[in-house]
């Protein structure tokens, strides 16, 4: 029962008590707007300090770094593809954006993750074809690995929470 351990909130993802939330990130890890500035904001500097230290993560990719002052234990940074009309390999870059942040809370043993609707703002990917990638990636993953045990999509709309719990629906 893969979905059991899928679920969907609404709200802001930098309250959520969960072992790893996702950043929707920039390749140069730096603080930008949206979901991005917002967990910067809550974690504090340090989580700009040690971003630094890693340096660029290309699209595709995630870095893991402390939560800092966030409830969150770990920041998983997700850089997600800018939408460029989706033949420029977009659905691809963020298929593995789900895949190498799920396979880093695997490796580092965690419980359970929540990740935005990566690229669905700022970089305007259309939100239902994101949706898709990002639930069959979570619904694979789920079906080989027991860990994370629970992955969380944090909707910061109704609009887009309705979209996922349909989706979701959909693949039940
Ligand atoms: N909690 C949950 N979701 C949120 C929050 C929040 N606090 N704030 C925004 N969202 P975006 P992108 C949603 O633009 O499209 C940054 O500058 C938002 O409604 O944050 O991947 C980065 O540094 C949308 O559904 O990320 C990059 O340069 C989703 O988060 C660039 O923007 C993602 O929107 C990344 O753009």
């Amino acid at each position: 029962m893969p979905n059991a351990r899928i679920s969907v909130v609404i709200g802001d993802i930098t309250q959520l008590d969960v072992d790893a939330i996702v950043n929707a990130a920039n390749e140069s890890l730096l603080a930008g707007g949206g979901v991005c500035g917002a967990i910067h904001r809550a974690a504090g500097p340090d989580l700009e300090v040690e971003c630094r230290r890693i340096g660029r993560c290309p699209t595709g990719e995630a870095r893991i770094t402390a939560g800092y002052r966030l409830p969150a234990r770990y920041v998983i940074h997700a850089v997600g593809p800018a939408w460029q009309g989706g033949h420029r390999g977009e659905p691809e870059l963020l298929g593995a954006c789900y895949r190498n942040s799920l396979a880093l809370a695997q490796q580092h043993g965690l419980s359970s993750i929540a990740f935005p609707a990566i690229s669905t703002g700022i970089f305007g990917y259309p939100l239902q074809a994101a949706t898709g990638i990002a639930l069959a990636e979570a619904r694979r993953w789920i079906s080989e690995q027991p860990k994370p045990e629970r992955v969380i999509f944090c909707c910061f709309s109704d609009r887009d929470a309705a979209i996922y719990s349909a989706a979701l629906a959909a693949a039940s």
